[in-house]
């Protein structure tokens, strides 16, 4: 497909790497998100990689969003990940679910017991956009039975107490698997054994046990400890029966997240398009659900940012992450707030030069390249481009577009994550997702301000992409940051 404007040689390379990955992680009607760590289709990853497929071949990325039907639970729920047939070295396979035990999927493939962040109708209306109108009226009504499913579930077994807020029951099902208030949620569950480890400050012994160490060095990964109290989450949830209503009866760790429920609302305003698109008339209950959960955003504010919450206790969890941005994402944050949430964003704690990091750089979890405890996700920081620019701040999401693109470009491959503090590429490689992404945001229409601006803080700063406002705001630093 041609693309708006022409690319310099070095950015035709950089998208032809990008498709290359592309390329070699499509299984068909699905891609994976990396060779040899993510080897199945995870549902936000599928959803970001078919904003991406969508400029190179649109009926492509349509099957990649309607391939996650193929997973859905009979309650509605769509799961994290879908198992690829083939393999058996992924480090929470389907052995640990065991879900043939309980259910049976719609097209009888095997997945997880949870789900993930709801991307899917965001997904569906940007590959909508590439459609000819009737053959996006095609997809949508493909889609959209399954899709309401998908929402009601969310809002009912998962806010059974009409919170308005939906509930996790795992950090796998945010997607920012070991960020600090989800670990904090997570700690009590840690098993006997690991805890005596800790207590004796041998807990790296367990690496040896772990699979997922094996392409990406443990450093680099959430701890091992942090990784088995993961896996007993999982055989609680499995011995509830991944029903709420027994879960909420174990110690698992229940938390109303912040960003998860951010990506919801905005995809709920997406669904109401959809459906108005092919005229189907949304369910009353499903209507007013959604109100709520956009009103009830509201809670998760205080004093500068928001915050997940515990659900078992509605105790706020008081650490600042990425996910306090993502209500911009949602359109839910009241105009006297965005100013300081933006200078927040752009100061050198959560931008010190290379994007924003998942978690702010004088956090005591904060780790540069380890995973969601500080590396630069290149999809968080796409939601955040778009939220900045739903609230006019069209200035700071062309820098912070300008950042990625420098970013990128200056590894030249396609990392899972980078470090904010050096830019440099860590996690898996090959990474399907920052390639996705990286397509998507070539092929902008307002690419040529983009690099001119990514031009400029390059040669500037000798630093890629460093904010405007971080140099107004240079000597911001909270007392004690390094
Ligand atoms: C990571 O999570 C999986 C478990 O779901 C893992 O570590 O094995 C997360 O970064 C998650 O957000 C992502 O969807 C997944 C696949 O890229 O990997």
């Amino acid at each position: 497909m041609s693309l708006i404007h022409t690319l310099s040689p070095e950015l035709t390379a950089l998208r032809e790497t990008a498709l290359t990955v592309l390329r070699s992680n499509d299984l068909g009607e699905v891609t994976r998100p990396s060779p040899t760590l993510y080897p199945h289709q995870w549902l936000w990853d599928s959803c970001f990689i078919a904003i991406g497929l969508r400029h190179v071949d649109p009926a492509r990325a349509a099957a990649e969003v309607l391939s996650l039907l193929r997973g859905q639970w009979p309650n509605g729920m769509i799961p994290h990940v879908i198992f690829a047939e083939t393999d058996d070295f992924y480090h929470a396979g389907p052995q640990r679910w065991r879900i043939d035990r309980y259910v049976t999927t719609a097209t009888g493939v095997h997945t997880t017991g949870i789900t993930q962040p709801p991307m899917i109708a965001e997904a569906a209306v940007r590959v909508g956009e590439m459609l000819t109108p009737s053959e996006r009226a095609d997809f949508y009504r493909e889609l959209l039975p399954g899709l309401i499913r998908f929402h009601e579930f969310l809002h009912v077994e998962r806010d059974p107490d009409d919170h308005g807020l939906v509930t996790l029951v795992h950090s796998w099902e945010s997607g920012m698997d070991n960020t600090p208030p989800w670990m904090e949620a997570t700690l009590p569950l840690t098993p006997r054994r690991v805890k005596v480890l800790r207590r004796l400050g041998t807990a790296e012994a367990l690496d040896a046990l772990r699979r997922d160490a094996k392409e990406v060095p443990p450093e680099e990964r959430l701890t091992a400890a942090d990784l088995f109290t993961l896996y007993r989450v999982v055989r609680e949830l499995r011995r509830s029966g991944y029903e709420f209503r027994r879960i909420r009866e174990t110690d698992v760790p229940l938390v109303e997240d912040v960003a998860f429920n951010a990506i919801l609302v905005r995809a709920n305003d997406h669904l109401t398009e959809i459906a108005a698109e092919v005229g189907v008339a949304l369910p009353k209950r499903l209507t007013r659900s959604m109100r709520r959960c956009r009103a009830a955003m509201e809670q998760l504010w205080s004093q500068s940012t928001y915050f997940s919450r515990d659900f078992r206790t509605g105790k706020l969890l008081r650490h600042e992450t990425i996910a306090g941005f993502l209500p911009l994402y949602a359109g839910v944050v009241p105009e006297e707030r965005v100013d300081g949430m933006v200078k927040a964003m752009t100061s050198p704690r959560y931008w010190p030069g290379y994007g924003v990091a998942s978690v702010p750089t004088d956090a005591p979890a904060f780790l540069p390249r380890c995973y969601w405890q500080g590396p630069v996700w290149i999809n968080i920081n796409w939601l955040l481009a778009d939220g900045l620019e739903r609230y006019g701040r069209h200035e700071a999401a062309r820098e912070l577009r300008a950042s990625i693109l420098n970013l990128i470009s200056s590894s030249g491959q396609m990392f899972e994550y980078y470090s904010p503090l050096d830019g440099s590429g860590a996690g898996s490689n090959s990474f399907s997702w920052t390639a996705a992404l990286l397509v998507d945001l070539l092929a902008r229409p307002d690419l040529p301000e983009i690099q001119e601006t990514a031009a400029r803080s390059a040669a500037r700063t000798g630093v890629p992409g460093i904010p405007a406002a971080r140099r107004a705001t240079e000597d911001d630093r909270p007392a004690g940051a390094q």
